[in-house]
């Protein structure tokens, strides 16, 4: 098995490290962090490690989940051990500039609590060149109204992954119009698409982290 076919497969069985001992028959072998540890120093392509070891075997969590065969336990070992594969990879993805290209403000909106994709968006806006104000989960509109309230010229992300969650997005759209709030705002996460995202006024939709980075690039009008 290659080493990104490990990681993966140790993202799908939630083994975080040596010293996890979940799941019990992994107890004393490399988890997550070790084999990407292992990766880097291979100098493996650090999009390699993201898409084939971290982001695909996550691809898989959220389909064993759907059939029945994982719980929310197992999900939350899974989200644990590729968190633990991300903050290893941060910074590689995190070219540290001197001067932002501009502000994005990035938030899970309210009644949603998935984050890893939100947190790779960020970094790679970070990466990007942006300063990111990441206010975290479950974030209701009169926060999203503060923060912009704080960074007047900042553009907005949301992110939401659930198809009951998603619809708050529209919430924080309304409210910003209801206060006559100008700034631009965009949306992602597995159940946006471009159609819903002009459907409820937004200025822009990315499916994936990369093309977040356009899209920010784009509406903040950065060449
Ligand atoms: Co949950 N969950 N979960 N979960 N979870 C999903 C989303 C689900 C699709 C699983 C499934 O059924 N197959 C399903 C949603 C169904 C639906 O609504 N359509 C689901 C469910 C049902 C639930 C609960 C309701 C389960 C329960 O309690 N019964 C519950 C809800 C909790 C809540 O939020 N209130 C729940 C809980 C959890 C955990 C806490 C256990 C854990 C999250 C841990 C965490 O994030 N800290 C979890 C996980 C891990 C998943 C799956 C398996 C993986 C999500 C993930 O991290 N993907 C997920 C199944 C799946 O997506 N395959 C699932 C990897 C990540 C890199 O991708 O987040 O899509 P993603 O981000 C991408 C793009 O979407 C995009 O770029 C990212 C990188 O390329 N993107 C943006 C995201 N945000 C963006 C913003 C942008 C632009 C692009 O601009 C601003």
């Amino acid at each position: 098995m290659s080493l990104l076919d490990e990681i993966k497969e140790n993202v799908i069985r939630g083994h975080i490290n040596k010293s996890s001992n979940y799941p019990p028959d992994l107890n004393g072998k490399p988890g997550v962090e070790e084999l990407v540890e292992d990766a880097i120093s291979q100098n493996l392509d650090v999009g390699e490690i993201l898409h084939i070891g971290l982001i695909s075997g996550m691809e898989v969590v959220g389909e064993k989940f759907s059939n029945g065969e994982y719980f929310v336990p197992e999900m939350l070992f899974s989200a644990k051990a590729m968190k633990s594969g991300l903050k290893l990879l941060r910074p590689y993805l995190i070219d540290h500039k001197i001067s932002t290209l501009g502000t994005v403000i990035i938030g899970t909106v309210e009644g949603d609590m998935h984050d890893i994709g939100k947190n790779l968006v960020s970094m790679m806006l970070e990466g990007g060149g942006f300063e990111v104000i990441d206010l975290g989960v479950n974030i209701p509109s009169e926060k999203f109204v503060t923060a912009v309230q704080e960074h007047p010229d900042a553009l907005v992300g949301m992110s939401a992954l659930l198809t009951i969650t998603m619809e708050k997005m529209r919430d924080v759209i309304d409210t910003f119009h209801s206060k006559g709030i100008e700034n631009k705002i965009f949306i992602g996460g597995a159940p946006v698409t471009e159609r819903y995202a002009e459907e409820i006024g937004a200025d822009g939709y990315a499916p994936d982290a990369s093309r977040a980075v356009r899209k920010a690039k784009e509406l903040l009008s950065i060449a």
